[in-house]
């Protein structure tokens, strides 16, 4: 076993049985929402991967430790601590090595949950290219680490906030395949289309592992982005939201905020906007995600038994 890993008694008696185990992230829960709507979203999230026949496996870092599945008590501490650290693939060693508390990004969770070895992980939204990235070089980490970690990550697609078409185009140049479910579009977080097509549609989770599977069997290492759209009695309307983001964009702009804190400023700016209204989306979108997580890991199990 890793030195730096400590999985909970849960995963850990998941791993002894040969259970499903679906990664989970941290950022969005110490970042991406406030409390205590937060720590509630982290245990039904939690709850629904377990009424679906698998394992959730919540990662951070406590203690000089990656934690492979936490307890109530260690979310309520994510979910509340001003001081959990935004935790990407640049922060790892330092977060560990200093014993800090560590909210894991999408990116920093693949590296951990590939550690782990587990290969399905849930969230909410991916990170991706910014508007204006073209000046401002402001790319997510999470799509350098699709390009090179063996994970593949359900999402509801990326956000209207990013240039979603330079991110798809990063992500090809790559060679991250972007899947879809349930239809060709590709969707944009609040809402289910995004006006671009994914690469690939597969419907049922038998296909979509028959599909990874066929990825890293070839020797293709690198991450899957499985996008799965807010159901639609769930989503934003179209309008309400273009003109949040145009907003919450341009306050961005004006109060020069950059790094590591662009996308939890605009993330918390939409929910102020829109009257937590797009709170209750993102929720609702997360927990649907769990679900085909859920029946996900459960099929990779499946057809790497058949195999
Ligand atoms: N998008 C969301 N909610 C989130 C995030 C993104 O809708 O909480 C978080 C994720 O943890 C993601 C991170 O990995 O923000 C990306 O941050 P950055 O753009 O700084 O790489
Ligand atoms: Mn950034």
């Amino acid at each position: 076993m890793h030195q730096f890993l400590l999985y909970s008694a849960e995963v850990a008696a998941a791993r002894a049985a040969g259970k499903a185990i679906v990664a989970l992230e941290s950022t969005i829960i110490s970042h991406g929402m406030p409390y205590p709507q937060n720590v509630r979203m982290a245990n039904e999230v939690e709850q629904i991967i377990r009424d679906a026949g698998a394992v959730p496996a919540t990662i951070a870092v406590m203690d000089g430790k990656i934690c492979i599945g936490l307890s109530p008590r260690q979310l309520e501490l994510l979910a509340t601590s001003p001081d959990a650290m935004k935790v990407s693939r640049r922060d790892l060693p330092y977060v560990l090595s200093q014993s800090k508390l560590g909210a894991t990004t999408v990116a920093a969770t693949m590296i951990c949950a590939e550690l782990a070895g587990i290969s399905v992980f849930v969230t909410g939204g991916i990170g991706g290219v910014h508007r204006g990235a073209a000046t401002s070089f402001d790319i997510s980490a999470d799509l350098q680490e699709l390009a090179r970690t063996s994970v593949a990550v359900v999402c509801a697609g990326v956000k209207s906030i990013l240039d979603i078409g330079l991110t798809l185009e990063y992500l090809e140049t790559h060679g991250v395949p972007v899947v879809s479910m349930g239809q060709r579009g590709f969707p944009a977080f609040f809402t289910r289309e995004s006006g671009y097509n994914a690469d690939f549609q597969l419907d049922t989770a038998a296909e979509q592992a028959a599909f990874i599977q066929t990825k890293w069997q070839l020797g293709l290492k690198g991450g899957i982005v499985i996008s799965n759209p807010v159901p639609a009695v769930d989503a934003m309307p179209q309008v309400e939201i273009d003109m949040i983001t145009a907003q919450a964009l341009q306050e961005a702009a004006d109060d020069a905020i950059a790094g590591k804190q662009v996308t939890p400023f605009l993330l918390a700016r939409i929910k102020q906007l829109t009257e937590g209204r797009s709170l209750a989306t993102n929720i609702a979108l997360v927990k649907n995600n769990a679900r085909a997580g859920a029946a996900l890991a459960r099929a990779m199990l499946d057809h790497k038994a058949i195999q």
